[in-house]
């Protein structure tokens, strides 16, 4: 594939992890947060497992490219406590957010009683040590930024509903277990890529002109949903303060296993790595079946939303 007028330049050998690599029966790899630690990228994947539901696996790299999958998954249902009630139909969509000097873990939660967020932590990826339940029902894509802001955390997220399109949502938190001052930061504009739905994607990350998120957007078309991604940069010191979001998509489904697989036409991030020499390592499930990766350069991206911004809200 060539990458002709793409910001974002796919990797050669995409994708880079399928059902094939991983050491125990799974149906799909996809939608998997990722952060470097010590010097080695470490990748928490979704995959489907034979009865449709889904659960976290690990996956550790040296370059960011080349992964390795362990013997047994990283993070199944709960058996026990509050978590197994609503754990019951699966863990989804986990995103690894840098947080102080933690990684904290926010996952999709499912069970007969919705969709909620799971927030957990890990000590050095050796152990998953759940926290709490920090949404109620129809609520999905939880990202929290890094440093807090006037002492409290801060979180976008993704709500559902049947008024108006699903929009991004910024919330607060004085102890990550108690979230509220929400409000709307982002919405869908009609008759453009993202019209249908939009929702967070990777943690936002730290450049000289804002907080970067690559977040996913949704069009409608006859023949099913397209996912796309695209970028919006935050004020530093106010995250609710949107400075610009790039009117162009900046990566779309293209490659055979982009464009057809589980779910045809998607491609969905839940983790970048932003690298020392000013690129990001851009990762996303192709197809709801394949992870793949690619690469920017941090200031194009920072560019393109400044330079060619559609209004949020
Ligand atoms: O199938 C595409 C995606 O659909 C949902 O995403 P969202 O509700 O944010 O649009 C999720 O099920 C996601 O896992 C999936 O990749």
């Amino acid at each position: 594939m060539t990458n002709k007028g793409s910001i974002i330049t796919r990797y050669k050998k995409n994708p880079i992890l399928t059902k094939d690599d991983v050491p125990y029966p799974v149906a799909t790899v996809h939608n998997a947060g990722i952060v470097k630690h010590d010097g080695r990228y470490i990748m928490l994947f979704r995959s489907h497992v034979h009865n449709g539901r889904s659960i976290i696996g690990r996956a550790d790299s040296d370059d960011g490219f080349s992964f390795t999958v362990r013997p047994e998954p990283f993070l199944t249902p709960a058996k026990d406590s509050i978590f197994a009630e609503y754990e019951e139909f699966g863990i989804e969509d986990l995103r690894i957010c840098p947080v102080e000097d933690d990684y904290l873990l926010t996952y999709s939660a499912y069970s007969r009683h919705g969709v909620r967020i799971a927030l957990a932590r890990t000590l050095g990826f050796q152990k998953v040590e759940r926290i709490a339940l920090i949404t109620q029902a129809d609520l999905r894509n939880v990202v929290i930024f890094p440093v807090k802001f006037g002492g409290r955390y801060a979180r976008l997220d993704r709500p559902h509903s049947e008024i108006s399109p699903w929009s991004i949502w910024i919330s607060y938190s004085p102890d990550l277990v108690h979230w509220g001052d929400s409000r709307v930061i982002m919405k869908p504009v009609p008759y453009h890529w993202d019209e249908m739905k939009i929702g967070p994607g990777a943690p936002p990350f730290k450049t000289d002109k804002g907080w970067l998120h690559i977040y996913h957007g949704v069009f409608k078309t006859m023949a099913g949903a397209v996912y796309r991604l695209g970028a919006a940069l935050h004020d530093l010191s106010d995250p609710a303060k949107i400075i610009g979001v790039s009117d162009q998509w900046i990566l779309q489904p293209e490659d055979p296993w982009e464009v057809s697989g589980y779910v045809p036409n998607v491609v969905f991030t839940c983790g970048a790595v932003p690298e020392d020499d000013g690129t990001v390592k851009i990762y996303w499930g192709g197809a709801d079946t394949v992870m793949c990766a690619g690469t920017a350069l941090i200031d194009d991206l920072v560019q393109l939303c400044l330079s060619d911004s559609r209004p949020p809200l």
